[in-house]
């Protein structure tokens, strides 16, 4: 499998507020990253791209311009689960069809599903796209999360390549690098960015590399040297910075300060709501002492 180790994008997208992809825009994000941000990949079609708030053929644009802006530059991952399991597959199919390097699924959430059910939703999705299958493990969100035993499960399969691994649960994370070393886990939370490192993950996938992958692969760079001092500064400065993102709306704030660098962000998917305007003003004097510092 061809995928950089490294810092991935987790891909915002633009919406207008009838819920369609602003397409131009999307491919001028899309862009920065890759040229400016220099990411080493994308995961395309996650949390961050709102797409379980989407509909399939704004899903399916998206997947589309990403391939195209990229043209095979940086590595992708497509996120294309669903709990509609024919939208699923054919998004697996069309994720293939693209080229992407590899696929990624949520763990079905809503109901309480059985492991063997999950475990199937994983077989049938990566067979479908005959692609590397991340299973993209949020338990914050869906619910549910993996153990080891669970884990080795669904690696027993070729096609289950590893975990993108977004949750706090460190001890699980560590045990599974040792246990799987040929499997790939990617850390998920950006504000572990560090601890994801330290502990030996392949890579990270981050929606606040939108607008700090410099500063993320600086992190991961200087962790990986042993430059654990100044590691753990910058992690302390890009944790400063998430902390604001959040309280003002994580997807919102990352999007009104991507619009100060001259591409437009277009609106949050309902029942996101969009920023106020006292919002927007802290969201953009936050940006422009982000930029004043060089950050963006
Ligand atoms: O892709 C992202 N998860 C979600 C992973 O957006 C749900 C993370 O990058 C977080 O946005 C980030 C901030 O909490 O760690």
């Amino acid at each position: 499998m061809k995928l950089n180790p490294g810092i991935y994008a987790a891909q915002l997208v633009p919406y207008t507020v009838e819920g369609t992809v602003m397409e131009t825009s999307l491919a001028a994000m899309i862009e920065r990253n890759i040229s400016i941000g220099k990411v080493d990949g994308l995961y395309i079609g996650g949390s961050t791209g709102e797409t379980f708030l989407s509909d399939s053929s704004a899903k399916k644009v998206v997947l589309e311009v990403a391939a195209a802006t990229n043209a095979g530059r940086v590595s992708m991952i497509a996120q294309i689960g669903s709990i509609n399991m024919r939208e699923a597959e054919s998004l697996a199919r069309l994720a293939s069809s693209l080229g992407y390097n590899a696929i990624s699924a949520v763990t079905p959430y809503y109901y309480k599903f059985s492991f063997s059910e999950i475990r199937d939703y994983y077989i049938r999705l990566a067979e479908a796209a005959n692609l590397p299958m991340f299973v993209y493990s949020i338990p914050a969100f869906t619910g549910t999360s993996f153990d080891i035993e669970q884990s080795r499960k669904l690696f027993e399969h070729p096609l289950i390549a590893g975990f993108k691994y977004t949750s706090g649960d460190l001890f699980t994370m560590e045990r599974l690098i040792n246990a799987f070393p040929e499997k790939i886990v990617f850390s998920g939370y950006d504000e572990l960015l560090l601890c994801g490192c330290a502990l030996g993950a392949f890579g990270a996938i981050g929606s606040t590399y939108n607008l700090f992958a410099r500063l993320a692969k600086t992190i991961w760079n200087e962790a990986r040297a042993g430059n654990l001092a100044k590691a753990r500064a910058l992690q302390a400065k890009l944790n400063d910075i998430i902390q604001q993102l959040i309280k003002l709306g994580l997807y919102q704030a990352l999007k009104e300060i991507i619009s100060l660098t001259g591409i437009e962000a277009g609106t949050v998917l309902p029942p996101f709501a969009p920023l106020t305007s006292t919002q927007r003003e802290e969201a953009k004097t936050l940006g422009k002492r982000l930029q004043a510092q060089g950050l963006i």
